[in-house]
């Protein structure tokens, strides 16, 4: 495999970064899961927008213009001949001290894998998920924004733990205000007599793309759609639940908390949204050849 690290393609076996940098000291840094479908990057130029606005707000300086990492992201897909993928990219704020001052580290590190995508197994779409809500809130706003996509994902570990450990593969995040955030790495939605809802990123969710193409999608497609704060209360009752992300697309969620959401069995709603995103992630994006 061909990694893009500091500007070049190197050996998998030498892409090694310092001891000393920040993105593993302290989790300094910032990142983005991208996928390729059918040769193509899907929404790479939103990626790259997030990327930087990640950046900007940990006030971290990404030594390349976008049109450069977006050249770079294809650069790395062709290198490794990938149709479907699954793309890394991350930044960190590089090699420096061992005290926590950013402003004592070199220029920030650049690293992009293109890797095959590890689909999540065929049940659990067919099926749905099961999930939980965790004693772990999302972080407060004002600690760290939960927009801002960074390399300190402990939030969500100690969410995903829980999560584990209540034998589910995701779970429900809920803000400091108790209200429904997201789960620890996908949005939720909650479909209520064909109308979807779900939080705006002042909730505490990540505002997630696919989330955003859904929500783009959904409303073309004559769905009403908003974005409005949601309580678990809200979720039971639902029609449907479903997760959105990079990774898991969308998936249904059957069962939260013990409650069955709906039939208990994945939607119509859910099934026909699926439908219309995969169609447009296999149609849409830019070429990598
Ligand atoms: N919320 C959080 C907290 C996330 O990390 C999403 C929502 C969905 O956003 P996108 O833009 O992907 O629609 C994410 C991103 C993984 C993995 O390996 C998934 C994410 C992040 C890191 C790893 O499954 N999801």
């Amino acid at each position: 495999m061909k990694i893009f690290l500091s500007g070049e393609l190197v050996d998998e076996k030498d892409a090694v970064v310092s001891v000393f940098d920040h993105g593993l000291l302290y989790g300094d840094g910032v990142f983005e899961g991208i996928r390729a479908y059918n040769g193509r990057v899907f929404l790479l130029d939103e990626h790259i927008d997030r990327l930087y606005d990640s950046a900007k707000a940990i006030a971290l300086n990404i030594p390349m213009t976008k049109e450069g990492m977006s050249q770079a992201v294809v650069d790395t897909c062709k290198a490794n001949d990938i149709v479907d993928g699954y793309i890394r990219l991350v930044v960190t704020r590089g090699k420096g001290t061992l005290g926590l001052n950013p402003y004592l580290c070199d220029t920030a590190e650049i690293i992009i894998i293109a890797a095959r995508i590890q689909l999540y197994p065929q049940e659990l779409y067919d099926n749905g998920l099961k999930i939980v809500t965790v004693g772990t809130i999302r972080n407060h706003p004002e600690a760290i924004n939960p927009r801002i996509k960074s390399l300190n994902y402990l939030n969500n570990v100690m969410a995903k733990i829980e999560a584990i450990n209540a034998g589910c593969m995701e779970c429900l995040m809920l803000n400091h205000k108790g209200e429904v955030a997201e789960a620890s790495g996908d949005n939720v939605f909650a479909v209520k007599n064909r109308v979807i809802t779900t939080p705006p990123s002042t909730c505490g969710a990540l505002e997630g793309l696919t989330r955003n193409k859904v929500m783009e999608l959904a409303r073309a497609a004559g769905y009403e759609v908003r974005e409005a704060s949601l309580a678990r209360y809200d979720l039971y009752v639902a029609d449907e639940v479903f997760l959105t992300g990079t990774a898991a697309e969308i998936i249904s969620v059957v069962d939260i908390d013990k409650r069955a959401i709906g039939t208990g069995k994945p939607g119509s709603v859910t099934a026909d949204l699926a439908l219309i995103y995969a169609e447009c992630a296999n149609s849409e994006g830019t070429p990598i050849q």
